[in-house]
């Protein structure tokens, strides 16, 4: 038997479930297995007895759970939980975990910055030079260059910094950028207080929060994503992923690959939406990138039709779809709102009508960032007038706004039923453990969090505090997915910085995709997870499994809403 709780933590007021697990065959009989479990302090003093109430055979894990709601524990302190001779790992109350874990959490993207030097005053023990500073040529020359049809003289080169690291690789993504900042800044648009702390970052002082001051370095990167025509290239990175090397040690061709629709559409959500954020903090900023947005959407009207080229000679992340639609909504009503041109809003509304299911806030599916932008001020709640939403609505923006919190609400209700269904609490089915799956969990998380600003119902805030509470150890594997953070996380990341740096200690706040149940896994993967291992238990705290432990900057960044909500919302 094992006892999962929340290895950070939990928040006075907030829900509290601990998790008793079993494994066994889905039909043996229930174990025979009861008594009282008890609660205690860390000076071993037992504050709280109580049953732990039979959940049954969870699917996803394969095991017979028990739960024990101690909701009543209110008292911040250190506790552990005790039941038939198991003792849980330790974890405090406390009404700072979730301000703390967002500083880890942010602070995890400086350690991704490309194209700078990290100093010892802010990275400390893991400062490292700086990286990926040579120029960048087009794919469609380098192609020509292998082939021998064009010298490198011929080339044209580009001088493209900064931005972050996208994962455990150094590639640097469009669409991946655009998810991680579409998270970062409506988290930081709709939970301001929960970012007022400095992060120890190079900019740290100069006015701007800090939050912000992070997200700028990707931003700056980005604009430089956009080229002479409109068009944005999907990814910057070298032809095949570098070895297992510290960055400034990766030397190989830069490359910019062709545009894709959805990196355009991607970039013009991403520089409307900063418009509106920045322009209190750097007005000429704001401009730039409104002014870029508008560029790139006029490319989009000119390119109706969806555009992704797969480059089969490279062998970096993918980032491949089948719609842009998503893409060029949320484009469409980022543009709506910081300019309030009514066409805009038109076109938005275009694009809702042909998705089935525009809840998403994935890097493949971001149609939910739309929903944000749409019902943005009745999201954020704030006393502060300047951002208070339009006095008077057109009855085209009314009815939109009507149809997208219906199905926001629609979708936070179904996954009430798959998290009653699941005994660990978790918003995913049993074939919902992909790759990446804590993506998928804190995914959910953020449209919880949305429909709780909605309709202030508790069970959605207990749906985010358990979707948190999976992430930091209450699923079956035993370990919190965000390194640095409770008594078991997971330590061996598939990231080459700490893999080789030299240094024992893993840099803090990363999170981990997670278990993988779907058999698209990496030879390693194979080897340790037998077939019909439970989608939940299908992960290893191994550096080579890239299709289980890799970090990405866009699995930090909806940890970072979701911590941001709890944080605000106590
Ligand atoms: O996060 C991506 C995951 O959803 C895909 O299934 C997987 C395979 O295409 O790729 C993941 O993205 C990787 C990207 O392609 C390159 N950088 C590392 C990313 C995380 O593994
Ligand atoms: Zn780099």
């Amino acid at each position: 038997m094992n006892i999962y709780v929340n290895q950070m933590g939990y928040l006075p007021n907030s829900r509290k479930i601990a998790v008793f697990a079993i494994t066994q065959s889905p039909d043996a009989p229930a174990p025979s297995i009861s008594g009282k479990a008890s609660l205690h302090t860390s000076e071993g003093i037992c504050i709280l007895e109580k049953e732990p109430v039979a959940f049954g055979f969870d699917e996803a894990s394969g095991d017979y759970v028990f739960q024990m709601d101690f909701s009543e524990v209110t008292e911040c302190g250190t506790y552990v939980i005790k039941w038939n001779d198991k003792t849980s790992y330790p974890f405090t109350v406390g009404t700072e975990l979730y301000s703390d874990l967002n500083i880890l959490l942010a602070r995890a993207l400086y350690f991704q910055r490309c194209g700078m030097e990290l100093s010892a005053e802010h990275a400390g023990k893991f400062a490292r030079p700086s990286c990926h500073t040579a120029p960048s040529v087009l794919w469609i020359e380098y192609e020509k260059f292998l082939a021998g049809k064009l010298t490198e003289n011929d080339m044209q080169t580009f001088d493209i910094r900064g931005g972050w690291h996208d994962a455990g690789d150094y590639g640097r993504y469009t669409t991946a950028a655009a998810c991680a900042l579409g998270h970062i800044l409506y988290a930081y648009r709709f939970f301001p207080d929960a970012f007022t702390t400095d992060l120890n970052l190079p900019e740290s002082g100069n006015g701007t929060p800090d939050i912000l001051n992070e997200c700028r370095y990707e931003l700056d990167w980005m604009l430089q994503m956009q080229a002479e025509d409109g068009s944005v290239y999907h990814k910057h990175t070298t032809l095949h992923h570098a070895g297992f090397v510290m960055p400034h040690e990766d030397t190989h061709q830069m490359l910019l690959l062709p545009t894709s629709s959805m990196a355009v559409g991607d970039f013009v959500g991403t520089m409307a939406l900063a418009s509106r954020i920045y322009r209190p903090f750097d007005e000429a900023f704001a401009n730039r990138a409104l002014t870029a947005a508008k560029k790139s959407y006029g490319w989009l009207e000119a390119h109706p039709e969806f555009l992704f080229e797969h480059i089969k000679e490279c062998g970096t992340g993918g980032y491949g779809d089948r719609s842009d639609f998503d893409e060029r909504m949320w484009a469409a009503m980022e543009l709506y709102r910081a300019t309030g041109e009514a066409h805009y809003l038109t076109d938005a509304r275009t694009f809702f009508d042909k998705q089935e299911h525009p809840v998403q806030f994935g890097w493949a599916d971001i149609s939910g960032f739309a929903g944000w932008a749409l019902l943005e001020d009745e999201l954020m709640q704030t006393s502060d007038a300047s951002f208070a939403g339009p006095d008077t609505l057109s009855s085209a923006e009314t009815e939109f706004r009507i149809a997208y919190k219906e199905l926001f609400c629609k979708e936070a209700d179904h996954l009430l039923d798959v998290i009653a269904s699941c005994g660990y609490g978790v918003a995913l089915s049993p074939r919902e453990y992909c790759w990446g799956s804590n993506l998928n969990v804190l995914n959910r998380g953020m449209l919880f969090g949305t429909v709780y600003r909605l309709t202030p119902k508790q069970e959605y805030h207990a749906a985010v505090v358990r979707q948190m509470d999976y992430l930091l150890g209450v699923n079956a594997t035993d370990y919190s997915y965000v390194t640095g953070v409770g008594a078991h996380a997971f330590c061996n990341p598939h990231n080459r910085v700490p893999a080789s740096d030299g240094i024992d200690e893993t840099i803090p706040g990363f999170v981990s995709g997670g278990a993988n149940g779907t058999r698209w896994v990496d030879p390693l993967a194979k080897e340790l997870l037998p077939e019909g291992t439970p989608p939940m238990k299908c992960y290893a705290d191994r550096w080579e499994c890239y299709s289980l432990n890799e970090i990405t900057i866009y699995w930090n960044s909806p940890a970072i809403f979701c911590a941001a909500f709890l944080d605000s919302v106590k």
